[in-house]
């Protein structure tokens, strides 16, 4: 027999409320699961992983369910203790049986996540594992997040990842009970999602000719089939990814980073920069960094269809506008900026990003989705609808203001930030040092907010920039452990923290990321003093 017969439980994020109980049940040959019409498409996923991980047959009877658990069985029950949200669940675990009780089908996802979680990590297999005994302790779990948003961004212009590597990336996020990836699409140096009305946005703006950042060519994996840097998304591949995250709870915010960061698009596209270009993707040569043209009416025509586009693409709520660091140099230096904000009664070129976001916005808000852009566009005045994603100190203030927002601050949040101190040993990343337990001890509620306030506030997000990535598995060393501890910061209970724990439930993790063919940072004595 392998594994332990009373294994400890390590669940990662941690559950608001669990009581153990003696015995455990076991999963056979026999064993079904039985799911009303709300847990179906849960009760096939289960059963599909516990088929390839068990060799077992598993049978879905696709009944109405009563509350009698019959022997053997697994059953997702449509009635939930009072009080549970749509992604809350209760788990009880008998010798009889398995009973998941949720509400909404979100919640029967995330009770079959911890099910499998509570499973040898075996389970997540992709292919029969034998002479493995697969226990369930005897317990009762009540649990459910305490925010909604509970995020991971990637940037896929720096650094392109294949649809494959995304949807592992999407997995892991699941597992995680993670239900928000941010796709930064577009940036100076890759327009990575196709736009039918302008095919050059990916035939130029998707490659490059150097890799940039010091970076060693061979050491990376982002060549096309023609050996060119880079890649894209065809607007298949993406409808693809939109449903494989849609299947397991996971919202796509599409970002299209405006008006700056946008080297890519205009290199493509340079009419609708200020000075007319050259702009390029390749960053190993000396270029300024491109940024669109609001003095022009067909700026404003290009970014409309182009966001019409991604709009049809994209069933999720938001948009993310992107409004970062935008030097606003090429603006002062040019006619048409200069009319326009004559005629706009703009008196200097902030206010004109203040009328370049708006406008962007408006056209965003009139297809019916919300925006939200980075800290900058807070001085942009948007509408109370729109939300801040703060990265750089700004969230009291505009919660203050009426916004909603999601924390992201780059000393807690950024996982292109070194994670050892001696970074001799590490692979090339970005200055700054953000270790594990830095990530856990992470609060996403800033200081001096009412409770009143706090309700603004969405939740969070960790971010792979990805300048100095060279491949997936080179991502993954950045991303795990540490978006692990963000799982449990944005899902768990504040005051169920505890390092110590975390770091022993995360040895099991580890296990199950091997499973999924992930790589990650082993996590030596994170609990400890002697941590790294
Ligand atoms: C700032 S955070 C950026 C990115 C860089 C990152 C590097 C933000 C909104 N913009 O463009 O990749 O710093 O850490």
């Amino acid at each position: 027999m392998v594994g332990a017969r009373n294994p400890q439980v390590a669940i990662i994020p941690a559950v608001k409320e669990l009581q153990h109980s003696p015995g455990h049940f076991t999963i056979t040959s026999t064993t079904e699961i039985m799911a009303g019409p709300l847990a179906r498409p849960v009760a096939y996923m289960l059963a599909d992983q516990l088929r390839a991980s068990t060799g077992f047959e598993i049978h879905v009877r696709a009944e109405p369910v009563e509350e009698n658990i019959p022997r053997q069985c697994i059953l997702f029950a449509t009635k939930a203790a009072p009080n549970t949200s749509s992604e809350g669940y209760g788990l009880a675990v008998s010798s009889d049986g398995v009973v998941v009780r949720a509400t909404d089908e979100a919640g029967f996802f995330y009770g079959m996540q911890t099910l499998l979680q509570l499973l040898p990590a075996a389970i997540l297999a992709k292919k029969p594992v034998p002479a493995q005994d697969w226990y369930v302790p005897c317990l009762h779990i009540q649990d459910q997040p305490r925010f909604a948003w509970r995020g991971f961004m990637l940037d896929v212009s720096r650094h392109f990842f294949t649809p494959s590597e995304i949807k592992q990336l999407l997995d892991a996020m699941a597992l995680h009970k993670l239900n928000t990836f941010h796709w930064h699409l577009t940036d100076d140096q890759g327009w990575r999602i196709e736009i039918k009305k302008y095919a050059r946005l990916t035939s130029v703006g998707a490659w490059r000719k150097g890799v940039g950042f010091n970076l060693d060519p061979k050491s990376t994996t982002a060549y096309g089939a023609d050996g060119r840097y880079g890649g894209f998304y065809t607007q298949a591949d993406v409808r693809d990814l939109v449903a494989y995250a849609r299947a397991r709870h996971i919202t796509i915010v599409p970002e299209i980073d405006v008006p700056g960061h946008s080297s890519a698009a205009l290199a493509a596209y340079p009419e609708f920069s200020c000075s007319g270009g050259p702009y390029s993707t390749d960053m190993s040569e000396a270029v300024v960094p491109g940024i669109f043209c609001p003095g022009k009416e067909e700026t404003f025509e290009f970014l409309e269809n182009v966001l019409s586009e991604v709009m049809d693409l994209f069933p999720g709520e938001f948009v993310h506008i992107g409004g970062d660091e935008v030097s606003k140099q090429n603006w002062r230096n040019c006619p048409k900026c200069h009319t326009r904000m004559i005629n706009e009664g703009l008196s200097d070129v902030s206010q004109l990003q203040r009328y370049f976001t708006r406008r962007i916005e408006k056209f965003i808000e009139s297809r019916g989705k919300r925006v939200i852009g980075w800290s900058e566009v807070q001085a942009d005045g948007l509408s109370k609808s729109s939300v801040i994603m703060d990265w750089t100190g700004g969230g009291p203030e505009a919660v203050r203001s009426g916004h909603d927002v999601v924390m992201v601050p780059e000393e807690y949040c950024y996982l292109d930030l070194y994670q050892l101190r001696n970074r001799a040993t590490e692979p090339p990343a970005a200055g700054g040092y953000l270790p594990l337990r830095k990530v856990y001890r992470f609060e996403p509620f800033p200081a001096g907010l009412t409770i009143e306030q706090q309700r603004h506030v969405l939740g969070a997000q960790a971010n792979l920039w990805t300048e100095y990535i060279s491949s997936l598995s080179h991502a993954e060393y950045m991303i795990f452990p540490r978006l692990c501890a963000l799982a449990e910061v944005v899902w768990s209970p504040k005051e169920s923290r505890d390092l110590e724990d975390f770091s022993r439930r995360l040895l099991t993790d580890e296990r199950r990321l091997e499973q999924l063919g992930i790589n990650y940072r082993h996590a030596i004595g994170e609990g400890t003093a002697s941590s790294p």
